[in-house]
């Protein structure tokens, strides 16, 4: 609990900035944790436990491209089966009371159309991978809204680097704060030892392209759309809003010059 919270403050003192690009999303970077390594800016179910250690995630040379992946094995570990799992959020483990849980992720205001990645899939016999993706909002509550989630799971053999490119689906017209991405190599429910997931080359699609100046997304530009950046730079979070379309001139902030930007959209005039 006290990791979302504090993931939670960061996203909201990072909310006038885009962050655009998944981070580490080749798995290129990976940092010293203890006596394993973690992918930078991803948590994994690895671990050190009396004297133990189990890494069920760990980097790979059998990349897509550059020089590594995120290789996930699902491992036996005393009366313990423990999946491979890559999360941009935290993954805690409650060894005594078998109880595992992910919150949080990284700040994020885009609304992508698709994530796409390449994986490769060796399952135990009856296992079955799960790869998903939230875009949350802070509603306040412990439990984040739901702006769009991407889920896909599947039991087939995959032995070539193949593209999966999931459709993201949209609850809400709202503007994410936070993003979380897991990818498992077994069902969580029913884990079997010697399932294998690689993954690498995360990447989101962008199909629409944004009609600058319309901030508030009604597909008009004119004097509301003015209102609505001035609005969102004072941080009074108005809602709908399209950052694409407000960062006028596409340099993943959103400031004044937009406003000038829009203003001038608005009066026949060119972007900034
Ligand atoms: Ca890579
Ligand atoms: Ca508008
Ligand atoms: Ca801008």
């Amino acid at each position: 609990m006290k990791n979302i919270f504090l993931l939670i403050a960061c996203s909201l003192l990072l909310s006038r900035v885009a962050s655009q690009d998944l981070p580490n999303a080749g798995f290129e970077n990976w940092v010293d944790v203890g006596n394993y390594q973690n992918p930078e800016f991803w948590d994994t179910a690895n671990m050190s436990v009396f004297f133990n250690s189990v890494i069920t995630t760990s980097k790979t040379e059998d990349s897509h491209s550059g020089s590594f992946a995120a290789k996930m094995e699902t491992k036996n570990f005393l009366t313990f089966t423990v999946p491979g799992l890559v999360t941009l959020g935290d993954f805690e483990i409650d060894i005594w009371n078998m109880e595992t849980s992910i919150t949080g992720g990284t700040p994020f205001n885009l609304r992508p159309d698709k994530l796409n990645l390449y994986y490769k899939y060796n399952p135990a016999a009856g296992d079955k991978m799960r790869i998903g993706m939230w875009l949350l909002r802070d509603d306040g509550t412990d439990i984040p809204d739901t702006v769009a989630t991407a889920l896909y799971e599947s039991t087939a053999l995959v032995q070539n680097y193949t593209l999966l490119s999931l459709d993201i689906d949209y609850r809400s017209n709202e503007t994410p704060e936070i993003l979380n991405i897991i990818a498992v190599s077994s069902n969580p429910e029913n884990p079997a030892a010697g399932s294998v997931l690689v993954i690498d080359d995360l990447e989101f699609e962008f199909t629409a392209s944004p009609l600058y100046g319309d901030a508030n997304c009604d597909g008009m530009v004119n004097i509301q759309d003015v209102i609505t950046i001035v609005n969102f730079i004072m941080g009074s979070n108005p809602q709908p809003f399209c950052f694409e379309n407000a960062d006028v001139n596409s340099d993943g902030i959103i400031n004044v010059t937009d406003v000038v930007g829009t203003v001038n959209i608005i009066f026949g005039g060119s972007q900034p």
